[in-house]
C-alpha cells in the first residue's frame, strides 16, 4: 500500500520527531517519503551508491585542513554548511600557504578570498568540470598509484575523459583556457585538496553528472581519505537510507533514492488515477506549499488529498490546506539533537535540553506521535510495556534483550522501536527527556560497527558496555560529544563493494557524458535571463524566518539583476519588475548586484509567506516556487534545477505595481 505519504521529517535544527515519523510511515505501509533533502542530494547519494556501495555512504570535507579548497557551486559565507565556515574561509584568505578556487557564476564573497575564481556561464559546471578533468589527466596530474591500489574502472573514465573536447567545453562554460590551465595546474600542484560543493551545482542542469564529476576531481587526483582532502565519514545512525534497484513508487514509476522520493513528484503522485496514488499525506517540519517545485501544482494536490496532517509550530501555507494541524512546541522547548554530524576524522553530536517551557496547548513531535500510535491500536499492550519499563530502571541488559525479542514480533514493532522506547526506556531517564532514548540503540549499534572509532574517542568498555558508556555521555553531557575518532585509513572500511574499492566507471553517466552538447547552453530568446531561484543571504533561513521583523535588510526579498541587465530593461533601483518564467509570472522590488555575472538574476529562498491583516490577505517576499516547473529537473533524481531557472525581466504593469503597494501597505501591519 503507498496511499500514505510523508514529508519531512525535520526541518533545519528541528529533527526529533523526524525519527517517530517512521514509526509512523512504517505502519502506514509503504507511500512515498518526500522529504527536503530529496530536492537537492539524491543524484549526489545515487553517485555514492555506484562508487562507494549505498546511497548512505556519504562525503565530507576536511576544509579546515586543505591547501587547496575548491568551493564548488555553494556560497559558505551566506550558507555556512559546515563548521565555522566563515572563520575557515577568512583564514584561507589570510595564509599565503593555502589556496582556494571558487567556481560560481556570481563573485561571491568567498570569491573575494580566492586565487582563482572561475566565474562560468550558469548551468554549466559538467563542461566546466570535464575539461578541468581532462587537462588534469593530460597534464600527468592523475594519482596512478592511488588510482591503481584503491579504484576500479579508471581506464575506462580515463577512455572517456580522452574523449572530451577540452576548447569547446571551456566555450561552453564561457572560461578562458589560460584561466582553465592555472586552476588544473593549482590542482595538481597541490598537497592535499578538498572539494565543497552544494546546490548550486545540485539544483542545477546535470545534477547528478555534476556530483559524479565532483568526485571524479577528488579521486582521480588521489586526495581522498587523506588529512587535508575529502573522505568518508562514520554516523551515529544514518540519516537516510539505501533503495535497492526495484524500489519505486507505484503511482509514478520513480525509483527511489535512499528510501526518499522526489518532492518535484509530489503533484505527480496525488494527481492520478492509478490505483496506489497518494491519498493522504502527513507533513511535520516542511513547507511545501512554499518550498517544493511549481506552488500550484502542491497546492492543487494537497487540497484533493482525502487526509492532510500537518504538525506545525506556526500557520503556514501548508497548514492552510490541512484538515488537521497539530501545534508542535519548538526546538527551544524540548529535547533536541543535532543530525548534519558530517564530519571526520572526528564527529561530533549534540542532545540539548529545553531552554524555555512550551507555550499551552502545544506537545514535543514525539509525544504527538506516541499519542497517534497508541490511539491507532498498533502499540504493545500497557503490560508488557509496564514490564519493560521495569527491566529499563533495573537492568539495562537484560531490557536490551526483552527489547530485541519484542523487536522480531509481527506484525509491527519492528517499525515502533522509536515510540516502545519513549513509553519504556524513555521513562526511566531524567524528567521530560523521554525521546532521548531513540537515541540508545544508535549509541549501541555506532559503538558496535565503529568499535575503534569510538574507542578513540575516548569511551571504554567491550560489547555493550560501550554502547552504554557512549549514550550515558550523550544524555549528561549537554554541550555534546566527540562520538568517534577515526584514522584515516580505517575509513577505508566504510567502502562496501566486496573488493573494498572504489567503483570509478559508472556506464549510464559515461552517455551522459556522451550527450553533452556546447548548443545546450545557448540561452533561450523569451527567457535570456539565468536566475538563481533561491540565493542563500543574510536573512533568510529556509522557511524558518516567519517574522519578517527578525529581517534586519532585504525585507521584501528583492530580485537581483546585473547593472548592465537592469539597465537594458530601464529599471531602477528599489523599484518594481516583473519576473516571468514559462511557469508563471512574480512582481518584485528590484536591485542591482555588480556581483552577478550578465545575464544572471537573483531572487532569496525563504520568503513567500502569506499573512492575513486588517485590510486583508499579504504576501510578503517572492513566493518562488509559483516560477518554477517540475519537468526542468535531473533526468535521474529529479531534483530541481532551481540555480538555473530561465526567465526574462520586464517592467511590470500599472495595474501589477498599484497591487502590489497596497500589499506592501496592508504589510505594515506585519512589519511595523
Ligand atoms: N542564510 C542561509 N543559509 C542557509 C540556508 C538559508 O536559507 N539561508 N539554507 C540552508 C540549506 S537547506 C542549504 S541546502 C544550503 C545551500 O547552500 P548554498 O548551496 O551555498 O546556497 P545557494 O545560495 O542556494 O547557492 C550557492 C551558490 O550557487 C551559485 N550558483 C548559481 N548557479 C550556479 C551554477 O550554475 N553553477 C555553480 N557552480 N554555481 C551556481 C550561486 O551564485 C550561489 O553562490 O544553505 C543552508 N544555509
Ligand atoms: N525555488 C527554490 N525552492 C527551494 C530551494 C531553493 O533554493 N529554491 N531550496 C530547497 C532546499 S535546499 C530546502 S532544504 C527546502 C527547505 O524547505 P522546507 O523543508 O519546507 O523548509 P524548512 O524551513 O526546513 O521547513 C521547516 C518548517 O518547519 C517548521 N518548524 C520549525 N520548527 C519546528 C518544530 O520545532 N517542529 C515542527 N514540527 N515544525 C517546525 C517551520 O515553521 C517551517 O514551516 O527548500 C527547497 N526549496
Ligand atoms: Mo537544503
Amino acid at each position: 500500500m503507498q496511499a500514505f505519504g510523508y514529508y519531512g521529517g525535520g526541518g533545519q535544527g528541528s529533527v526529533m520527531g523526524g525519527v517517530f515519523g517512521q514509526a509512523l510511515r512504517g505502519v502506514m505501509g509503504s507511500g512515498p517519503y518526500f522529504s527536503a533533502v530529496s530536492q537537492e542530494k539524491t543524484g549526489d547519494f545515487w553517485v555514492n551508491g555506484h562508487m562507494f556501495g549505498a546511497h548512505n555512504i556519504h562525503t565530507a570535507e576536511d576544509v579546515h585542513g586543505a591547501e587547496l579548497t575548491v568551493i564548488l557551486g555553494c556560497n559558505p559565507w551566506m550558507a555556512n554548511g559546515f563548521v565555522r565556515a566563515r572563520d575557515a574561509m577568512s583564514a584561507i584568505g589570510k595564509d599565503a600557504a593555502r589556496r582556494m578556487i571558487v567556481i560560481d557564476p556570481r563573485r561571491t564573497e568567498v570569491a573575494d578570498l580566492a586565487d582563482i575564481h572561475l566565474a562560468l556561464r550558469p548551468g554549466t559546471d559538467a563542461f566546466l568540470l570535464g575539461a578541468l578533468l581532462a587537462l588534469i589527466v593530460a597534464k600527468g596530474g592523475a594519482d596512478a598509484a592511488f588510482l591503481a591500489a584503491r579504484t576500479n574502472g579508471w581506464d575506462e573514465v580515463k577512455a572517456m575523459l580522452d574523449q572530451v573536447p577540452v576548447d569547446a567545453w571551456l566555450a561552453a562554460a564561457d572560461i578562458p583556457r589560460a584561466q582553465a590551465e592555472e586552476a588544473a595546474d593549482m590542482i595538481i600542484a597541490a598537497s592535499s585538496m578538498t572539494v565543497r560543493a552544494d546546490v548550486g551545482v545540485q539544483q542545477s542542469r546535470n545534477s547528478t553528472l555534476n556530483a559524479y564529476l565532483e568526485k571524479l576531481l577528488f579521486l582521480v587526483t588521489g586526495n581522498f581519505l587523506k588529512p587535508g582532502c575529502n573522505g568518508l565519514h562514520t554516523w551515529l545512525a544514518p540519516m537516510w537510507g539505501h533503495s535497492r534497484p526495484g524500489s519505486v513508487d507505484l503511482a509514478t514509476g520513480q525509483a527511489r533514492i535512499a528510501g526518499l522520493s522526489p518532492p518535484n513528484d509530489l503533484p505527480k503522485a496525488i494527481l492520478t488515477d492509478h490505483p496506489e496514488r497518494v491519498r493522504a499525506m502527513f507533513v511535520d517540519g516542511g513547507n511545501p506549499a512554499n518550498t517544493v517545485t511549481d506552488t500550484t501544482a502542491v497546492e492543487k494536490a494537497l487540497s484533493a488529498l482525502d487526509l492532510l496532517v500537518v504538525v506545525e509550530v506556526a500557520m503556514t501555507e501548508t497548514a492552510r490546506l490541512a484538515d488537521y494541524v497539530l501545534p508542535a512546541c519548538n526546538q527551544f522547548e524540548r529535547w533536541e539533537n543535532t543530525l548534519f554530524t558530517f564530519e571526520y576524522p572526528h564527529n561530533v553530536f549534540q542532545l540539548r535540553p529545553p531552554l524555555f517551557d512550551p507555550l499551552p496547548g502545544t506537545l514535543p513531535e514525539p509525544e504527538i506521535y506516541v499519542r497517534i500510535l497508541r490511539a491507532m491500536g498498533v502499540m504493545p499492550d500497557d503490560a508488557r510495556l509496564a514490564e519493560l519499563r521495569d527491566l529499563a530502571a533495573r537492568d539495562r541488559l537484560a531490557f536490551s534483550e526483552a527489547f530485541g525479542d519484542l523487536m522480531k514480533e509481527q506484525p509491527h514493532p519492528r517499525f515502533l522501536g522509536p515510540a516502545i522506547l519513549y513509553e519504556t526506556l524513555g521513562q526511566t531517564l531524567p524528567e521530560g527527556a523521554a525521546a532521548t532514548a531513540v537515541w540508545w540503540p544508535a549509541a549501541h549499534s555506532c559503538a558496535r560497527v565503529n568499535r575503534d572509532a569510538v574507542k578513540g574517542a575516548g569511551f571504554e568498555g567491550e560489547g555493550p558496555m560501550l554502547g552504554e558508556a557512549l549514550f550515558e555521555a550523550m544524555v549528561t553531557q549537554p554541550s555534546g560529544v566527540v562520538f568517534s575518532h577515526e584514522k584515516h585509513e580505517d575509513l577505508w572500511r566504510l567502502v562496501s563493494h566486496p573488493d573494498g574499492k572504489v567503483q570509478l566507471a559508472i556506464p549510464e553517466l559515461f552517455d551522459w557524458m556522451a550527450r553533452l552538447d556546447p548548443a545546450q547552453v545557448v540561452p533561450d530568446p523569451d527567457y535570456p535571463i539565468m536566475l538563481i531561484a533561491g540565493q542563500r543571504r543574510h536573512y533568510n533561513a529556509n522557511q524558518a524566518i516567519r517574522d519578517p521583523r527578525w529581517r534586519k535588510t532585504d525585507r521584501a526579498g528583492a530580485l537581483h539583476m546585473h547593472p548592465d541587465d537592469l539597465a537594458a530593461v530601464g529599471g531602477s533601483e528599489g523599484g518594481w519588475m516583473a519576473v516571468v518564467s514559462p511557469a508563471g509570472r512574480l512582481v518584485v522590488r528590484v536591485e542591482a548586484d555588480p556581483r552577478l555575472r550578465k545575464g544572471q538574476a537573483s531572487l532569496p529562498h525563504g520568503y513567500g509567506q502569506i499573512y492575513d491583516t486588517p485590510q486583508g490577505r499579504v504576501t510578503i517576499g517572492p513566493r518562488l516556487n509559483l516560477i518554477t516547473s517540475t519537468e526542468d529537473c535531473d533526468p535521474i533524481a529529479r531534483t530541481p534545477h532551481h540555480k538555473n531557472v530561465a526567465i526574462r525581466c520586464e517592467l511590470p504593469r500599472t495595474d501589477e505595481i498599484r497591487f502590489h503597494e497596497e500589499q506592501e501597505i496592508w504589510a505594515q501591519a506585519i512589519t511595523g
